[in-house]
């Protein structure tokens, strides 16, 4: 099976986790691409949804499959929260921001009752930082001094787009920090969270209530304290 399927099957899979209407966050990315297709689809069939997207690029998405879109600025009542990840440890601790989205991404699943997060089971590790960096959101202002700041926690590294620094949809730098396997996530998050410079960091703790994850043998799901 092709990973576009498989991500096809995960975003799929997740629609019965959908209530009958209510607000929707609409996540990032190229497995949330067919989620968001999907409830574009079944808004076309009578479902009163509206979403509140976290990037500019699932927005375009969105609004081009007909979902209803709330304004940016909130308040939101979120029912659900589907997204994708770049890491799902066993505890359902996560890496985002492959995209550069992870702080629309946090925003919107904190104010969500619900988050379902969807992955095809190349994205299963046994710890966290076994295979990605960690996605830092950070502010260009004297980012030279943040990323020598970063240095005491892994090797920090400018995202690059055609040689020019990548800006998040907020206009910050994206810096990718690579630790290797992540004993204490929580550790490193809470350090991260203290130096002034970071905007938000890719760590996705105790956020992901159920995971759902398409491999070659199928759907399974992964549930928060199972
Ligand atoms: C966006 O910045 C990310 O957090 C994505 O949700 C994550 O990278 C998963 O993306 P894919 O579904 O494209 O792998």
């Amino acid at each position: 099976m092709s990973s576009d399927e498989m991500k096809r099957q995960a975003a799929r899979a997740a629609l019965r986790h959908l209530p009958e209407a209510g607000v929707l966050g609409l996540g990032t990315g190229s497995t949330t691409r067919f989620f968001i297709e999907a409830v574009g689809e079944l808004v076309r069939g009578g479902r009163a949804y509206q979403g509140v997207p976290t990037s500019i690029d699932s927005r375009r998405l969105a609004e081009s499959c007909g979902i209803p879109l709330l304004a940016d600025d909130g308040p939101w009542q979120i029912e659900v929260c589907v997204d994708g990840a770049d890491e799902v440890s066993p505890s359902l601790d996560l890496i985002k921001g492959g995209g550069g989205a992870h702080t629309r991404e946090k925003v919107v699943s904190n104010a969500a009752k619900r988050n379902i997060i969807i992955v095809d089971a190349t994205k299963l590790v046994a710890r966290l930082g076994q295979t990605r960096k960690v996605p830092l959101e950070v502010l260009s202002f004297g980012y030279q001094t943040t990323l020598a700041a970063l240095r005491a926690f892994g090797a920090p590294e400018l995202r690059l787009v055609n040689g020019a620094p990548l800006r998040s949809d907020a206009g910050n730098f994206i810096v990718d920090l690579a630790t290797g396997e992540l004993a204490e996530p929580a550790q490193l998050d809470q350090a991260l969270h203290a130096l002034p410079g970071i905007v938000e960091t890719g760590l996705f703790l105790g956020r992901a209530d159920v995971v759902v994850v398409a491999g070659a043998d199928g759907i399974r799901e992964l549930v928060r304290g199972r």
